[in-house]
């Protein structure tokens, strides 16, 4: 795996967005120069910037007028040197410019930050979207999409400096905005210093490419996928997840390898055209058949998986997923139900690998929890599907228990984005509990008790508080009631403790007593039951309901 991961970084060109582990490492091809404090020179930026920061994101509208901030030149001040010593005598100004070389400095290291336990390098990114004329599909609203892309970049470790988006009737096929647009956007970036241009949608090779091609070498352009690809990448804590990434991200790669070879065809003056082409060729079969090692690996990682979860389903306990848009809750519901410590935190995309719990409810009564990665909108169906370990788990439960934040605004889209992921997943037929968390946040608890009250399969709770989580417990029963199938069992006299299972996994509805030997009466029992009391085998799989059937 590492000899696939270090071919992978030679493969990518420096610019490139997906460079394993190290993918907002400072650009090395470019000099940085950081933000001053100083006004003069650049003054119209430093209003720019500190209005971000100090106000959290704003969103640039087409109409609002464009940035005006001029593009300067910026050129490194080479002090004199001789022998790396440096020469240059200190003057007033040359003073000036060594203390503004100093605060550079300064500035670019606290540029290093602590991101998902990693020093990473904070880039500024600039952020683009389209928004489509009488698209009714686009529920989330450009600005509102946009700002969770900021979030996804916060989440990355980059710092959002701006942003922007153009109103089209359909994104333009070469370079995803208009020709106008692209260059608004190329003079404001440079203004900035910005190092990446983030797109909202998935973009085409060719628009990757055009893109780059226009705004300069330097700057660094990519997509939400692969921005999401960069967190899971980051986030990915298990083996299993972290192989799961790169190969999503190697298949993202792919059809996108053309452009770092074609320096090549550049430096020979357009001589020996072809001559990218047949490399590109080359690392497309180096990639394929990294992709190909990367699957066998993980199959057999996969089996190691499926024996351990074949050994957990001996002891047939029915199984719950929490389900729902990332940020929702998941975790902190697990945490707070199981005592599990799994990270809940307020970011995009905590929890990247299932995680599984029991709970045990006042009753008596056990079911296993599992905490489930989130689903975004715009998410590529193909991406989620990498993540094989989550859908096996959703697939396989008895119950999904979608989770809402619904004190977010657009609570609403988030279920709707929620639904559409889990129809593609064909789970839609699993039964289902919605849950609406983050109670405490609204305005009015009460009047939004009283509305889920009206609907079915809805309850409120709190899972920081912890406000409503017995009521939730009790759902999960009659929802896992629904799905199981009537039977009577006759428990041996010597199986007695089999009893005690049936009432922790079943419904035990009536005990009528316990018999001396086995006397399986035609059509009280499932075939296998019948078959288990035969050969004395009392496993607990023939008298539990219709989740192990
Ligand atoms: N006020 C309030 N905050 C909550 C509640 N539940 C969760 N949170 C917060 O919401 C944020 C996200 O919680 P997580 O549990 O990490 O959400 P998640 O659904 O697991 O998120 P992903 O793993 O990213 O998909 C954290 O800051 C939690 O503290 C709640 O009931 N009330
Ligand atoms: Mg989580």
């Amino acid at each position: 795996m590492s000899l696939c991961y270090c071919s992978l970084i030679r493969l990518s060109p420096p610019t490139s967005i997906h460079q394993s582990n190290s993918l907002w490492a400072p650009n090395p091809n470019r000099s940085i120069f950081p933000l001053t404090t100083e006004c003069s020179k650049h003054s119209s930026k430093f209003e720019v910037i500190t209005r971000v920061r100090q106000q959290g994101l704003e969103v640039a509208s087409p109409e609002a007028a464009s940035l005006q901030v001029p593009v300067t030149e910026e050129k490194p001040e080479v002090p004199g040197l001789v022998n790396g010593v440096d020469n240059t005598p200190e003057t007033p100004n040359s003073s000036t410019k060594l203390k503004k070389k100093r605060d550079n400095e300064d500035s670019f290291e606290n540029r290093f930050k602590l991101c998902n336990g990693r020093e990473v390098f904070e880039e500024k990114a600039y952020l683009v979207g389209v928004e489509r004329k009488g698209n009714v599909e686009d529920t989330f609203g450009i600005e509102e999409s946009l700002k969770e892309l900021a979030q996804l970049a916060d989440t990355a470790g980059l710092m959002v400096v701006d942003s922007t988006y153009q109103k089209l009737a359909s994104p333009n096929s070469r370079t995803y905005i208009g020709s106008g647009k692209v260059a608004e956007i190329k003079s404001a970036i440079h203004a900035l210093d910005v190092e990446t241009v983030i797109f909202d949608d998935e973009l085409s090779p060719g628009q990757l490419r055009n893109l780059e091609k226009a705004f300069g070498g330097d700057v660094r352009v990519c997509d939400r996928t692969a921005l999401i690809l960069d967190i899971f990448n980051q986030r990915a804590a298990t083996h299993e997840a972290a192989l799961q990434v790169s190969l999503a991200q190697m298949e993202y790669q792919l059809p996108r390898l053309t452009r770092m070879w074609t320096h090549l065809e550049r430096q020979a003056g357009g001589q020996v055209k072809g001559m990218g082409e047949k490399q590109i060729e080359v690392d497309k079969r180096i990639l394929r058949t990294q992709i190909g090692t990367l699957k066998k690996e993980l199959d057999s990682v996969r089996k190691h998986r499926k024996q351990y979860r074949n050994r957990r389903f001996s002891v047939p306990v029915p199984v719950v997923s929490l389900v729902g848009y990332t940020n929702a809750g998941k975790s902190t519901l697990l945490n707070q139900l199981t005592g599990a410590n799994v990270l809940a935190e307020d970011k995009l995309f905590a929890t990247l690998d299932p995680t599984t719990r029991r709970v045990q409810t006042k009753n008596g009564k056990e079911f296993l929890l599992t905490d489930t990665v989130g689903f975004i909108q715009k998410l590529p169906t193909t991406l989620v599907a990498a993540f094989r370990a989550t859908l096996e788990e959703i697939s396989e439960s008895s119950l999904l228990v979608h989770v809402v934040d619904i004190s977010h605004p657009l609570a609403e889209q988030q279920i709707d984005a929620v639904e559409k992921v889990l129809s593609e997943l064909e789970v839609s037929t699993i039964p289902k509990l919605i849950v609406w968390n983050k109670v405490d946040k609204v305005s009015d608890p009460q009047k939004l008790k009283l509305e889920a009250e009206k609907r079915e399969d809805v309850v409120c709770i709190s899972a920081r508080s912890g406000d409503g989580l017995q009521e939730f417990c009790h759902l999960v029963q009659e929802k896992l009631k629904d799905s199981m199938v009537w039977l009577e069992a006759l428990v041996p006299f010597n199986k007695g403790e089999l009893l005690s299972t049936l009432h922790q996994v079943g419904m035990v509805e009536r005990t009528v007593g316990i018999y001396r030997e086995w006397d399986i009466g035609q059509g009280t029992c499932t075939p296998s039951l019948r078959k288990a009391a035969h050969t004395n085998e009392a496993a607990v799989q023939t008298v539990t309901p219709n989740f192990l059937i």
